[in-house]
């Protein structure tokens, strides 16, 4: 049984979907541990409800992010995880995180990228007048956002939207996404190799699989 690691800073809806989908079944994993540099997040409430072990490490107390990000990866290598993690975590990670953690390091990320890396994606996709939004599983790499993709999923934009409409809209993808991409994971079928991602022994195109559109 495959050991996964989940880091948060928030509400913790993603990392509710693949607690449940570790239940299931569906994931042949567990979630070992739930670690949040927020002590508030609404997660950790999520991960004691499922008897998994949380830790609160507040970046606010490391002089600097290489600190902090040594104190992290110390934290999660107790856990001796085989798959980390990032739902909704919030802090940018340092080069040298990334490098231990190579090839075992999800993110999602609520765009589809390579549109809207960084923060407030779905005002920004609103603004820019988008018809189509969605969101992006993909490897982490030093890149900010830009680690090979794994798989998409798209909502339409209407006119009437806001920001939290379709955010809403975006989320419910999220939960049918990343469960199955951690599923692939740990089921010894997807991986990174360099720049790209590989699923079944196959080269992932790089809006990830599946995507058979034109645009
Ligand atoms: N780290 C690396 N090296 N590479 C990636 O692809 C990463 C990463 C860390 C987090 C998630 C990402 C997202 O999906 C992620 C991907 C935080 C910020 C950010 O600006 C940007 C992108 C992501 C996460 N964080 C601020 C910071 O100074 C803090 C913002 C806050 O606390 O609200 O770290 O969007
Ligand atoms: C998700 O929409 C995720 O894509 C996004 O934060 C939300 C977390 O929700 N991630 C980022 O913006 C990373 N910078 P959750 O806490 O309910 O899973």
């Amino acid at each position: 049984m495959k050991s996964i690691v989940v880091l948060i800073s928030g509400s913790g809806s993603n990392l509710q979907a693949i607690i449940d989908a570790c239940s299931s079944g569906f994931i042949p994993a567990k979630v070992s541990a739930v670690i949040s540099n927020k002590a508030n997040a609404y997660g950790l409430v999520r991960a004691n409800d499922a008897g998994i072990s949380t830790q609160v490490l507040s970046h606010k107390t490391y002089s600097s992010r290489d600190k902090y990000d040594a104190a992290l990866m110390d934290a999660i290598d107790q856990h001796k995880p085989d798959l980390v993690v990032l739902a909704g975590f919030m802090r940018i990670l340092t080069p040298a995180f990334v490098q231990h953690f190579t090839g075992r390091l999800l993110n999602i990320h609520p765009s589809l990228l390579p549109k809207y890396q960084g923060l407030d994606t779905h005002q920004r996709a609103i603004t820019a007048g988008d018809s189509e939004h969605g969101c992006s599983v993909h490897f982490v790499t030093e890149q900010l956002d830009g680690g090979p993709v794994i798989l998409q999923a798209k909502v339409p934009v209407f006119s009437d939207d806001d920001a939290l409409s379709l955010a809403e809209r975006v989320h419910e993808q999220e939960h049918r996404t990343y469960p199955l991409v951690v599923r692939w994971f740990c089921q010894n079928r997807l991986q990174q190799q360099a720049d790209q991602a590989w699923l079944d022994g196959n080269v992932l195109a790089a809006n990830g699989y599946a995507n058979d559109d034109e645009d």
